[in-house]
């Protein structure tokens, strides 16, 4: 297992629009173990592909946070949102890809994923609370879409300023 770097805004590649796995092998078996032990380190509930640079539709997440509490990893690979409710709730949501940068974003508060497992086994999914929003985020970074393109216009330019000046800094 390895842990692998996090791009960060404003790497062009969180722009990317990843492509579907095709194979269930076995270097797809070790980047998903490579992933786990990134998110966990970081630590984070989730984790995209896109993140540590392979365009590939996978994700990990486990909202286990507190060291306590069993880690329960669901992989998620190919995933499709087959159902929002009306219903929607706000969230403070980060990311380990705009470190230090919270905001309020709403989603709806359930949905229903579509998606293969880690053996390529269709599997369906009703999620509520922050599993739903997890997944919502995700699945965003897969089609290159940030939580930050869910908030203000002069919030996010305010924020991608301060990356890109930040970026320009560190060479
Ligand atoms: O660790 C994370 N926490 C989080 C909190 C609220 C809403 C979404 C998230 S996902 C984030 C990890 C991450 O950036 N995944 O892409
Ligand atoms: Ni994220």
């Amino acid at each position: 297992m390895a842990i692998l770097p996090i791009l960060s805004l404003p790497d062009p590649r969180l722009r990317l629009v990843s492509k579907p796995v095709m194979t269930f092998d076995v270097p797809l078996r070790r980047l998903l173990d490579d992933m786990l032990e990134t998110m966990y380190d970081a630590p984070g509930i989730g984790l995209a592909a896109i993140q540590v640079g392979v365009e590939q539709r996978i994700l990990t997440i486990d909202l286990a946070r507190k060291e306590e509490e069993e880690k329960k990893p669901i992989f998620v690979i190919n995933p499709e949102i087959i159902w929002v409710s009306p219903e929607m709730s706000p969230y403070e949501e980060g990311c380990l890809s705009i470190p230090d940068f919270y905001e309020e974003v709403e989603r709806p508060s359930r949905v229903k994923v579509r998606f293969q497992d880690e053996t390529g086994k269709p599997v369906e999914l009703e999620a509520d609370g922050l599993l739903a929003t997890a997944l919502q985020h995700e699945i965003d970074h897969l089609n290159g879409v940030l939580f930050i393109d869910h908030i203000s216009r002069l919030k996010r330019e305010r924020i991608i300023k301060k990356f890109v000046k930040a970026a320009k800094r560190e060479g």
